[in-house]
């Protein structure tokens, strides 16, 4: 929560150190507030960066591994339950046929923004089209492919959060000010 300390929670891999995702020491028990998920550990890499934004935000999130094809009953459960946890909202990040970020929407009513991962065979055309394309009646806020959209998919979620959370908002303005001021005071030689 705003002003709190930020949680990380990463589970349901063993490999999550190989990619030095947070360890179980950081954990406490501070309520999580965002889950960002994903299709496969390959997502890693690009879904960092909305772990890191929401790292220096200081809002407390869990990270975790989700297969819409590859482990169903899973996201069944996490979809199901998200919401009793107080999960605010939902981050899903996955490439190629991505199914993962619709068919989490289809199952609660947290709002889940989608990021389409760069995919190898189709430089994440697939997974944008996969992601975007939702059905009426069942959204999902569709970032950028790759890393701008996964960073971008956490300013999202702090905008969303800070609706009802005043010191969160203001570190979003401090935020967008430190961005303008590099801009403005950018030189090219
Ligand atoms: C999707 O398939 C994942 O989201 C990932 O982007 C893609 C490839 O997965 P791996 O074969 O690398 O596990 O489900």
């Amino acid at each position: 929560m705003p002003g709190g300390r930020s949680t990380f929670r990463r589970n349901n891999n063993s490999a999550v150190e190989r990619l030095n995702m947070p360890k179980k020491s950081k954990i406490h028990a501070e309520q999580l507030i965002v889950s960002i998920i994903m299709g496969s550990l390959s997502d890693w890499e690009t879904m960092k960066n909305a772990s890191d934004v929401l790292t220096r935000f200081e809002v407390p999130h869990e990270c975790k591994v989700i297969s819409a094809h590859r482990t169903p009953d899973l996201l069944f459960e996490f979809a199901k339950s998200a919401e009793s946890r107080g999960i605010e909202v939902i981050i899903a990040g996955a490439g190629g046929a991505a199914h993962l970020p619709g068919m989490c929407a289809a199952q609660s009513l947290v709002p889940v923004l989608g990021v389409p991962v760069q995919s190898k065979a189709l430089s994440g055309m697939d997974s944008l089209l996969s992601i975007v394309q939702m059905p009426t009646g069942i959204p999902v806020g569709t970032l950028a492919i790759g890393n701008a959209g996964a960073t971008n998919a956490a300013l999202l979620a702090v905008a969303i959060l800070s609706n009802t959370r005043k010191d969160l908002r203001e570190k979003l303005k401090e935020f967008r000010n430190e961005q303008t001021n590099t801009v403005l005071t950018s030189s090219l030689e």
